[in-house]
């Protein structure tokens, strides 16, 4: 559809996040409508399966060993434990599991340990997610042998900021990931956080960024930055609600067909500020009381929202599939 463009010029997207608001949401919301049932919310579970001591220096993440969290760290789950989460995960509803491991990168041999968990994951019926820090092609392509879904990777912020938040590795490490990602057929899930004091021309960027790529993500997630004391962003000045929103908004203009998921931070925002971004085009949450290392939305809360907004959750893979392919 002519909407899907890879052109996007920053001052384009600063354009869209400088409009009154009503303006924007009307927009986005008939982007939306176009594109996805505005009813369907994607559900999404994760799992930590290897917590802490990470050599990289993100300054948002409690699981830095750069710096000083309360956070236990813990050695890479065995496949019995990690299966017998993603079940419970599925009783709850959730279509996807996530799993993600505080690594710079997989060694061969880490990644050995985690290709029958895909399969696993897999063997239940569930779409599977992994996020490992930096991959190689080969690294790519056995994770896709394996019967992987997607891969989540996040360019985080715009290339100017990105100095500011992280020093071990660079925005074009990302990128190339992400080529590797893609090269290999897996699905791509890629996005950023929001309020670590970036401008509004840095979440342009970031959009452009997401954007321009030679294909949209099929899954972007928006973060709002969980502040953990100890972390180098703890105590940021927290992110105005309705820029949250605006950047929403925008990610759905920019991306038409992509899901757009509410990721962390929900846990902290009001039920009217979560229906104020569902309108504006997210349409993915991460459900279940745990996001990685910090707590998510209580499951219960979620599904008393998702009821009063009359909104409903994908019944699994197939049911995403088809809504894609009316994009
Ligand atoms: N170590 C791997 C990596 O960074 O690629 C995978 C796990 S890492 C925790 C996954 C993503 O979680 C990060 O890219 C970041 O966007 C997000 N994240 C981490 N800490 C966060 C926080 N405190 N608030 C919001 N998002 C966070
Ligand atoms: C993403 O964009 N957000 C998730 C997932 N991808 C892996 C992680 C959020 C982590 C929030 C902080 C924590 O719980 O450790
Ligand atoms: Fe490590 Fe990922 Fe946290 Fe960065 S975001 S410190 S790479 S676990």
């Amino acid at each position: 559809m002519s909407e899907l463009r890879h052109d996007w010029r920053r001052e384009e997207i600063e354009a869209l996040l400088d409009l009154p608001l009503n303006d924007l949401l009307y927009r986005a919301h008939g982007v939306h409508r176009r594109h996805h049932d505005p009813h369907l919310i994607q559900t999404s579970s994760l799992l930590s399966i290897k917590t802490g001591a990470c050599p990289e220096d993100c300054g948002y993440c409690p699981q830095s060993a750069h710096h000083h969290t309360e956070l236990a760290r813990e050695r890479l789950l065995p496949l019995d434990e990690v299966v017998a989460e993603a079940r419970a995960a599925r009783e709850r509803g959730a279509t996807r599991f996530c799993m993600g491991a505080a690594w710079r990168n997989p060694t061969d041999t880490n990644l050995e340990r985690i290709l029958p968990m895909i399969e696993a994951v897999k063997d239940l019926g569930m779409e599977t997610c992994v996020t490992l820090g930096m991959l190689t092609a080969d690294q790519a392509r056995r994770l896709r042998a394996a019967g992987l879904d997607y891969y989540n990777h996040n360019l985080d912020t715009s290339p100017e900021f990105y100095g500011r938040v992280i020093t071990t590795r660079t925005y074009q490490d990302r990128l190339e990931t992400l080529e590797h990602v893609r090269a290999a057929g897996l699905k791509v899930c890629t996005g950023g956080i929001l309020g670590m004091g970036e401008s509004r021309r840095d979440r342009a960027g970031l959009l452009q960024q997401l954007a321009n790529l030679p294909r949209h993500p099929e899954s972007v997630p928006i973060n709002n930055l969980v502040q953990v004391e100890g972390t180098p962003l703890h105590g940021t000045e927290p992110l105005d609600p309705f820029e949250f929103v605006r950047t929403v908004a925008a990610a759905r203009i920019v991306m038409p067909a992509s899901w757009v998921r509410l990721s962390a931070g929900r846990h902290d925002m009001s039920d009217e500020l979560q229906a104020l971004c569902f309108f504006a085009g997210a349409n993915s949450i991460f459900y279940g009381e745990k996001l990685l290392t910090t707590p998510n939305a209580p499951a219960d809360r979620d599904r008393a929202l998702l009821e009063r907004l009359g909104l409903r959750t994908t019944a699994g893979p197939g049911e995403e599939e088809a809504v894609r392919r009316r994009a």
